[in-house]
């Protein structure tokens, strides 16, 4: 592991412990000082890591204060730390309702129930799950009893959506989304209990806070809740805020799923969960999706109307599979635009809460544009799961590096990244931990031993382009209709947009056949007949290409080109009778002959004939245009003699501006793709590399950092992602 990552993973393992209270964690310091519901499932997740019996017993004091009819409350008070959080237990009054838990100290409301998703993770991170069974059994009525009564207190019409009846349950108090609803309410000041909010003083700057307005109407809300002594059905008939919100639900859909294969470990009928998360994820799809926005939107219940307001809360029916693949697709479109942050953008982190080009839109305003760890953290995975791969990973690269570069704390500005709200926050400590670990552990067991890989390398390989059988056309043709096949089947296979490569079809089509026949006239081919150097670059760029595509479908590798040993060593072309691996394309003859990382010599030895076709002086831009067939690397691309050098500029530019370039200007460091690290030379060592990140960075900032430090500038490495672009 880095570094960098295993010395945040310590921090951050101390900022958990040192907000522990004895059985479970408060979400921060100073500013809430109580248990916190779904805080505590986000923090369990990353203790889940390392320290299952406090995961546990995380979620276990949450569920201990669970009320009798099934809901889980907002906040479980730690008697010890009363009198500096608003509302505590004597406004809320939560004893005037027969369903409260004996000797617990509770609020009446609830949030998103993500706690059956963390109950599955500690299950799987545990080294030793089978001691975790008890605790499963132990929890899993009393998630099932959650379940129950959001679907049979908080869906009146059996729709298969919950509605909230507060902004604090949502969990994004003052999402633009509230505006309207809240707005509706008239609020007399003097009937309105007297209060006073706590929040503001804890240092944290107002403007980055709920206004008092909102407060108010907070307030009123609970005040309803009590005087209603917290019964569900009058509170229903008098409640102005009812709204069916779309991160709620997507939640919920998801942690039925977690629950139906809870259930199914503990042998029992996983039959309900499953249909709680099928109707619902119906519902959202049908009730919450706005066509004209491309986006799902909440929907109010006391006004019948969809609330035409697009947070990042609309983009999280991904996360729960709840969207199809049409409106997948329309959201993907929407999230990566500059609405939101779009791939390469270069002046942005992830996804913001609220859309950047909207009126409201407050960089630093809590949950009304801030970036969020925790939805983002959904987010990733969402996308994940329709198969946005290169999205995800921006996404994921990009929450590792927020607490790194400017703390962990509780929100950051989209643009620049500053933390603002309270900092040491539990849930961005936490899922920095989850976000490192499930990033490495998804990268084991996926390399063959040594011995494997010495015999792979002395076995001679597996020659691809073999077949008896030519193609019928001038060999002076071949290299043109070899590119415009290759041309073919990026159009059809490979979704740049996805970064990904659809191997399945590629293997069975017509496409493909056509292209292994023109290959296999490479066998009598002359690279002679490559005149210039941008067609020389473009043929072998193009070529390497589709060698390692080709090499991963004839293979049939599943999941990492590490599955294969010595992969790009060991597939080739016969090009006039000599061999050529994707390491001799591009060491030999792209890098001019070099040494490849870790090995002690160079590509091809001196009197190797294949030197003749050697590129030089080595052009650095291939780095970003060659497709080692992992997620790391370049997104395919088409490479066309004309337009070639305009083509690497735009490569190199997406890359330099991609999560792959990391500055840390408080820590004069650069975070970098190892593609830097193992092609230095390439560059013209650390200075070239500089030189090169300056001139492809879009952000002035940055350019004017490199500018004046360059020279003090000390180099990390990000690690590299080697699962394939599948
Ligand atoms: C914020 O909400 C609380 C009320 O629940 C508050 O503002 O006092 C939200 O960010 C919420 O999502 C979070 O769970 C809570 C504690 O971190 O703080």
């Amino acid at each position: 592991m880095s570094r960098i990552f295993a010395d945040h993973i310590e921090k951050a393992k101390n900022i958990l412990d040192s907000n522990w209270q004895g059985s479970s964690t408060k979400p921060a310091p100073s500013l809430y000082p109580h248990q916190w519901n779904w805080d505590s499932a986000f923090i369990a997740m990353g203790r889940a890591h390392y320290d299952t019996a406090r995961a546990i017993q995380e979620i276990e004091t949450l569920f201990k204060a669970q009320w009798k009819n099934g809901m889980l409350p907002q906040i479980v008070f730690n008697r010890e730390a009363l009198g500096h959080y608003f509302p505590e237990p004597d406004f809320w009054q939560t004893e005037r309702s027969p369903h409260v838990p004996e000797n617990q100290l509770t609020s009446g409301i609830t949030m998103p129930p993500v706690h059956a998703i963390t109950v599955e993770k500690i299950f799987k991170s545990s080294r030793k799950s089978r001691a975790v069974l008890p605790f499963l059994k132990r929890i899993y009525p009393r998630l099932l009893s959650l379940h129950e009564y959001l679907y049979r207190e908080r869906d009146p019409e059996n729709e298969g959506l919950v509605y909230i009846r507060h902004p604090w349950e949502s969990g994004i108090d003052n999402s633009p989304t509230w505006d309207e609803p809240l707005g509706r309410m008239k609020i007399d000041k003097a009937l309105l209990p007297h209060y006073e909010r706590k929040d503001l003083e804890h240092g944290i700057d107002p403007k980055t806070r709920p206004g008092d307005d909102e407060y108010d109407r907070y307030v009123y809300l609970v005040d309803l809740f009590r005087r209603n002594n917290y019964e569900e059905a009058l509170i229903m008939r008098e409640c102005p805020f009812l709204i069916q919100d779309p991160l709620f639900n997507s939640v919920l859909c998801r942690a039925n799923e977690s629950l139906a294969r809870i259930a199914e470990l503990l042998g029992k009928d996983p039959e309900i969960p499953k249909n709680w998360a099928e109707k619902t994820a119906d519902a959202i799809s049908k009730k919450l999706w706005h066509g004209e926005h491309d986006i799902f939107d909440a929907y109010d219940i006391v006004a019948h109307k969809t609330i035409e307001v697009d947070t990042a809360a609309g983009f999280l029916p991904l996360y729960a599979g709840a969207a199809t693949r049409e409106q997948a697709q329309r959201i993907y479109e929407r999230l990566n635009s500059s609405s939101f942050c779009s791939l390469h953008q270069g002046n942005c982190f992830t996804i913001p809460n609220y859309d950047t080009q909207k009126q409201g839109f407050d960089r630093s305003n809590y949950w009304r544009g801030p970036v969020w760890i925790n939805i983002n953290w959904m987010l990733a995975q969402g996308l994940r799961r329709y198969g946005y791969t290169l999205k995800a990973d921006s996404l994921q690269k990009d929450l590792l590096q927020l607490p790194i570069r400017f703390g962990f704390h509780e929100y950051f500005d989209s643009f620049n990244g500053t933390g603002y709200g309270t900092d040491n926050f539990s849930w961005t400590a936490a899922l920095f931990i989850d976000l490192v670990n499930e990033f490495y552990a998804s990268q084991k067991n996926e390399g063959v031993g040594l011995a494997k890989r010495l015999r792979a390398m002395i076995s001679g390989g597996i020659v691809l382009n073999d077949g008896a059988e030519m193609p019928e056309l001038p060999p002076e043709d071949l290299s043109s209709e070899l590119l415009r096949s290759i041309k073919g089947l990026r159009d059809r296979f490979y979704d740049t947009k996805r970064g990904r490569v659809d191997y399945a079809s590629l293997s069975k089509s017509d496409e493909y056949r056509q292209y292994r026949l023109l290959t296999n006239g490479l066998q009598k081919y002359d690279p002679s007949q490559l005149t210039g150097r941008r067609e020389k670059i473009a043929f072998w760029v193009n070529l390497y290409n589709t060698i390692v595509v080709d090499g991963i479908a004839r293979l049939g590798i599943e999941r990492s080109v590490k599955e294969a040993a010595y992969f790009f060593g060991r597939v080739k072309y016969n090009i006039g009778g000599l061999l050529y691996s994707p390491d001799d394309i591009e060491h030999g003859i792209l890098r001019a002959n070099s040494r490849p990382w870790f090995h002690l010599f160079k590509q091809f030895g001196p009197s190797d004939e294949r030197k003749k076709w050697v590129v030089s002086p080595v052009e650095p831009r291939t780095h970003f245009a060659l497709v080692c067939g992992s997620r790391s690397c370049a997104p395919i691309e088409y490479y066309e003699p004309q337009k070639i050098y305009g083509q690497l500029d735009e490569a190199a530019k997406s890359f330099v501006n991609s999560s792959e370039v990391v500055i840390l200007p408080e820590e004069k460091k650069l975070l970098l793709s190892e593609i830097f690290h193992w092609y230095e030379d390439d560059f013209g060592g650390k200075p070239g590399v500089v030189d090169f990140i300056f001139d492809y960075h879009v952000d002035d900032k940055a350019r004017q950092f490199l500018k004046e430090t360059a020279g003090e500038l000390t180099f990390e490495y990000i690690y590299y992602d080697w699962n394939l672009n599948r």
